[in-house]
């Protein structure tokens, strides 16, 4: 599958950066094209030049609301990064419209942090307007959910969620959900570490990308994953993972002395990679709550059997048993079994309901700041000349 991406705001600029080196990797490592474009746009002019692999011309780096901004962002006013979007928006469309590889392209993705500014507000907006000028390409999204920490310390972050979601939801083909807190558990520090987490948040697509643009007979598997398995599968809330298990060395080597425990080894190697990839899905979430399911089995040609994949499947419909399952099998790999596993129109996300509802009493409590009523009941509140 080949995607043009775009990034948003400071997050989504940085993680389709990561999607650029996806592509470099794609086209060294296996001479395949799965990265049609990458785009970073933003309001704040620095974190574009911060960007290693988009190319940094004007037409790859855009900004927008210079008018409005200076070209120093909108300081986490998600409204305003929307109302510039509207009215820059044509910048952007501008800007895919010459790519020399857009006719090629199966599906754009906008990726954006959903707790900022510019991101946030920007990338339904985007969305829509793409969606308006081309039809007939699919347009997803991938939503970075904010660390806990931004949530407590500020609320307009649970605000521009919310807001960023729900508008997102409403147009998008299919929202990626990644929820940043779900690094933090792993042990990375945070702040020292966006890079990391960032590389990971690309890594669970590479496979699925690839797998249909292999050219080389040998790197086909039995049941390609093509561009179609994946947009029908994408669908409201979605949540990728990415699950690996290394083969042992005298297995690789000695590929010759395949026996029955070995095919038992085998099983077990693909479930272990199949659960590691559930347990590291983007986005804390019940597999049971999928109404579709995709799986891509990565492993090395000689290791590849249908039973392996069938397997699988059982499985992950004993894990999901709501959702409609495609599959997929890719004989890349050279010492490892790998699982890439995407879960999508998942219903009921706790996540999001609870930025809705922490939303709704942030927005009443606002209202009653503006109008002084927290103080009403202060009788030191009412004596207090007034000089408007
Ligand atoms: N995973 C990840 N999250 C990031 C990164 N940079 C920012 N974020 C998250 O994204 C949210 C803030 O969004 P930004 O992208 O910085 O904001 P912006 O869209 O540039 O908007 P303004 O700066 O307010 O104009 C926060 O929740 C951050 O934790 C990054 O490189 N990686
Ligand atoms: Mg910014």
């Amino acid at each position: 599958m080949k995607l043009l991406v775009i990034g948003l705001g400071q997050c989504g600029g940085k993680i389709a950066d990561e999607f650029a080196r996806l592509g470099i990797r794609a086209h060294v490592q296996r001479g395949i094209s799965i990265i049609t474009g990458a785009y970073a746009i933003n309001t704040d002019i620095a974190d574009l030049s911060g960007l290693y692999t988009i190319k940094p011309d004007y037409q790859h780096r855009i900004l927008i609301g210079a008018k409005k901004t200076n070209g120093h962002g909108v300081g986490k006013m998600n409204d305003v990064g929307a109302e510039i979007a509207r009215e820059d928006g044509d910048k952007i469309l501008n800007a895919i419209r010459t790519t020399s590889l857009f006719p090629e392209t199966d599906a754009l993705l906008l990726v954006a942090g959903a707790g900022g500014g510019t991101g946030s507000g920007a990338i339904a907006s985007i969305t829509q307007q793409i969606k308006e000028r081309y039809a007939d390409k699919p347009v997803y999204n991938l939503i970075i959910l904010p660390f806990k920490h931004e949530e407590e310390v500020e609320g307009r972050t649970i605000y521009n969620s919310a807001t960023c979601l729900k508008s997102a939801y409403l147009i998008a083909d299919a929202v990626f959900l990644v929820d940043n807190q779900r690094f933090v558990k792993k042990g990375f520090s945070i702040r020292n570490n966006l890079g990391a987490i960032n590389t990971m948040i690309a890594e669970p697509f590479y496979n699925i990308l690839c797998a249909g643009e292999e050219k080389q007979a040998k790197y086909i598997g039995s049941k390609i994953l093509d561009a179609g398995d994946i947009i029908q599968t994408l669908e409201g809330w979605t949540a990728v993972g990415f699950g690996k298990s290394q083969m042992s060395r005298t297995r690789v080597f000695f590929e010759w002395k395949a026996n029955f425990r070995d095919k038992a080894d085998e099983t077990h190697k693909g479930i272990q990679a199949m659960n590691e990839a559930v347990g590291e899905l983007s986005l804390p979430c019940n597999p049971k709550d999928a109404g579709k399911a995709l799986y891509l089995l990565s492993a090395p040609a000689k290791e590849m059997n249908m039973e392996l994949v069938k397997e699988l499947g059982f499985y992950l419909k004993g894990l999901a048993p709501e959702a409609v399952i495609r599959t997929g099998d890719y004989p890349r790999e050279k010492d490892q079994i790998s699982v890439s596993l995407i879960l999508s129109e998942l219903k009921g996300v706790n996540k999001i309901m609870g930025y809705f509802t922490k939303t709704i009493e942030y927005m009443a409590a606002l209202k009653r700041k503006k109008a002084g009523i927290d103080y009403e009941q202060e009788q030191t509140f009412k004596d207090i000349p007034v000089l408007l």
